[in-house]
């Protein structure tokens, strides 16, 4: 089966988002005198769970557990989470914010050659269309037949069920598609849906294990701006004389990955 559909993860991967969540996390916690502050050392370890208002309850359960009996807690979780959505939207529109290297030139690759382009992500779906409007321009939306959301299913990642949805909606079976990811949590997801899996490690996963990846790779590179793959990586060999990502190169991946599952 040829490589018919590129389904992209959002935070980390399109772009270097966490650090603007993070702050906008810790400028809502102040509005709200919590007494809360994420270090970047904390947010490391609370990138372990999926999902801004799951995030904020788990931080609750490690440093604050005796607010986890009060059932006003819930109410007060959801109320930060929304007003936190609404000041990352605010900072992206201020600010903006660059795609990783290579995102963009994807893209315009998989649109000329009638690859089709999905989205999963465990974000909010106002984030998803803020940054893909201020970074490409507004028509960029359309050009994803899928934006799988927060909103879309309700277990977040390392559930499948993003990855899931967004085949369905498809209409492609996981063998017919690769993910593109940048955290353990995500990678686990795709893994989970049967998809096969490239890694570009974001800033707050670098160096950490990716098993089942297809590649572990720096970005998707630029000309001018070589990636770089992760010594450990699987499949080095296939990508040694390549300076950036191409659909070539993800195609050789991909069918290194099915001669496998044959094996
Ligand atoms: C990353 C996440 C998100 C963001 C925060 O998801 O886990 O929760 O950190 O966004 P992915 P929200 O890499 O799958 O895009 O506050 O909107 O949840
Ligand atoms: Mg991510």
């Amino acid at each position: 089966m040829d490589l018919k559909a590129l389904i992209f993860d959002v935070d980390g991967t399109i772009a270097e988002t966490e650090e603007t969540h993070r702050q906008a996390f810790n400028a809502t916690f102040a509005e709200y005198n919590t007494g809360w502050n994420w270090s970047p050392e904390l947010y490391r370890d609370l990138l372990t769970v999926n999902g801004g208002a799951e995030r904020i309850r788990r931080y609750l359960e490690l440093h604050h557990p005796s607010m986890l009996q009060y059932e006003h807690t819930e109410v007060l979780i959801r109320m930060i989470h929304r007003d936190k959505t609404a000041r990352y939207v605010k900072m992206l529109n201020a600010n903006g914010l660059p795609l990783r290297p290579g995102v963009l030139r994807l893209f315009s690759e998989a649109r000329a050659q009638g690859v089709r382009l999905a989205i999963a992500t465990t974000t909010n779906r106002v984030n998803v269309h803020v940054l893909l409007r201020n970074a490409i321009g507004l028509q960029a939306v359309k050009w994803f037949e899928v934006i799988g959301s927060a909103e879309s299913v309700p277990r977040k990642k390392p559930a499948p069920d993003i990855y899931n949805y967004a085949l369905s909606q498809l209409g492609l079976p996981a063998s017919a598609c690769l993910a593109i990811e940048d955290s353990p949590n995500g990678l686990a997801a795709a893994c989970a849906a049967g998809l096969p899996t490239v890694v570009t490690e974001g800033h707050y996963f670098s160096g950490t294990p990716f098993p089942g990846a297809l590649a572990i790779l720096s970005d998707l590179g630029e000309p001018g701006q070589p990636f770089s793959i992760r010594p450990d990586s699987p499949n080095r060999n296939l990508s040694l004389g390549d300076q950036w990502v191409t659909l070539n190169l993800l195609r050789r991946w991909y069918d290194a990955s099915k001669v496998r599952a044959a094996s």
